[in-house]
């Protein structure tokens, strides 16, 4: 299935006269703030967030999981889907592989298709974290961190073999995100661990393409309960820093304990130039990979907060930083929930772009702790909806995409077209 112009068109006009209205009097309000409109315009209709391949299907549990019908069963649907989004929202421009799930067999035709849909490939993501079929030696034990070096080589060339592919398609990073670890105290030797997955991402690192980041991510527990070979920012930090300038950290909202201040752990990795790119969900308690902002807006609100903060001096946005969704449904059509949580990401970086910078360091200075709040929560409570309309609309795409997505009964063309019980390779 394919959206075109002309029902992106329809769609906008019937929306035209309600948001004339909305975004009349939002406009007047950053007149009174003295703010930019283009520039704030500009920088929203730039961001783009890949979707990952993984969350195009329906996503389970450890307990089960429930189709939805039409699910993407090839790379091909996939790029088909992120289209789909990309067409409504003109925000989802880029697809995040993990191999071995996404091996193109034609990675010229696969170039070609995501061209003609607009579509770049974001970081590949390399799968250590489970038994492949044919697979010769487990990771049940660990991977680039394990006691044998012969499951360790393996898992270096898988790594390997993960930016082979990539360098065909065009990405230009990797993105590793290591479940080894320890299930029970004495387990495992936290230092040598450690130290073997540095001498085993040492390896990845020698051959890494010039133009290429490395993306280093970390996670407290889940799955080993005990101890995580990287648990936290700061051990991903660590092993960035002693791998060169082109390994950084990736930032995953899910991947921390609860109530951990992740704006300010986004403000000091981008003081030294580490942060590489973050993975965008939602949580109540741990790892829940919900719609992004469903749970905790303002936390979504005060990360932007830190990000433009940094990112100020670059007018284009933000440079070297690789956005992405990271999510997983197992109750809702998961390309509602994309749109959702591209919603939330933009709805969250454009109230970070009302702050008034410049006055809440004075309020700061002065230690003027209630403006400093007032200053946040001005910017937080403003309705920004007229304004994401507005960006949609002059990028030629949905005024409502979620509306236009029901309205164009996506869902039931998908499932015509595919089936029923066509299941989405991932987790
Ligand atoms: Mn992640």
């Amino acid at each position: 299935m394919k959206i075109n112009k002309q029902q992106i068109e329809n769609h906008n006009r019937n929306q035209l006269k309600s948001h004339k209205d909305s975004f009349g009097v939002f406009s007047d309000q950053l007149t009174a703030k003295k703010i930019d409109l283009d520039t704030v315009l500009y920088r929203l209709n730039q961001f783009q967030v890949a979707i990952p391949s993984w969350a195009l299907g329906a996503g389970g549990t450890r307990f089960g999981r429930f189709h939805i019908g039409g699910e993407p069963g090839r790379l091909k649907e996939k790029i088909e889907d992120v289209g789909l989004l990309h067409a409504l929202n003109r925000s989802s421009g880029a697809i995040s592989l993990h191999i071995p799930w996404d091996i193109p067999d034609d990675p010229e035709a696969v170039k070609r298709q995501a061209e003609e849909l607009d579509i770049r490939f974001d970081a590949v993501n390399s799968n250590t974290f489970q038994d492949q079929k044919n697979q010769k030696h487990s990771y049940k034990f660990g991977s680039l961190c394990h006691t044998d070096r012969i499951v360790r080589e393996q898992a270096v060339d898988h790594n390997l073999d993960v930016i082979r592919y990539g360098k065909e398609l065009g990405s230009k990073a990797i993105t590793i995100w290591l479940a080894d670890g320890s299930n029970f105290p004495g387990q495992q030797n936290f230092r040598k661990a450690l130290m073997r997955t540095l001498g085993s991402l040492e390896k990845i690192y020698r051959e890494l393409p010039d133009d290429w980041k490395m993306l280093i991510e970390y996670k407290p527990y889940e799955p080993n309960f005990y101890s995580m070979v990287i648990p936290d920012w700061g051990t991903s930090h660590l092993l960035a820093s002693k791998l060169g300038a082109q390994a950084k950290t990736l930032v995953d909202l899910g991947h921390h304990l609860p109530n951990t201040n992740i704006e300010q752990i986004v403000a000091t990795l981008m003081m030294e130039g580490k942060l590489g790119g973050f993975h965008f969900n939602d949580s109540k308690y741990g790892d829940d990979d919900l719609t992004t902002g469903c749970i905790k807006p303002y936390q979504l609100f005060l990360i932007f907060n830190e990000l433009v903060y940094e990112s100020d001096s670059d007018s284009t946005g933000f440079s070297g930083i690789d956005w992405m969704i990271d999510a997983s449904h197992n109750s809702k059509d998961p390309l509602e929930d994309l749109l959702q949580s591209v919603e939330a990401i933009l709805s969250a970086y454009a109230k970070a772009l009302l702050v008034d910078q410049a006055k809440l360091e004075e309020a700061r200075e002065v230690n003027d702790v209630t403006e400093a709040q007032e200053l946040l929560l001005d910017a937080f409570r403003t309705d920004v909806r007229p304004l994401l309309r507005e960006s949609r609309i002059r990028s030629q795409a949905a005024a409502e995409p979620l509306k236009l997505y029901r309205d164009l009964q996506v869902r039931n063309t998908l499932i015509d077209e595919r089936g029923t019980s066509t299941v989405a390779t991932g987790l």
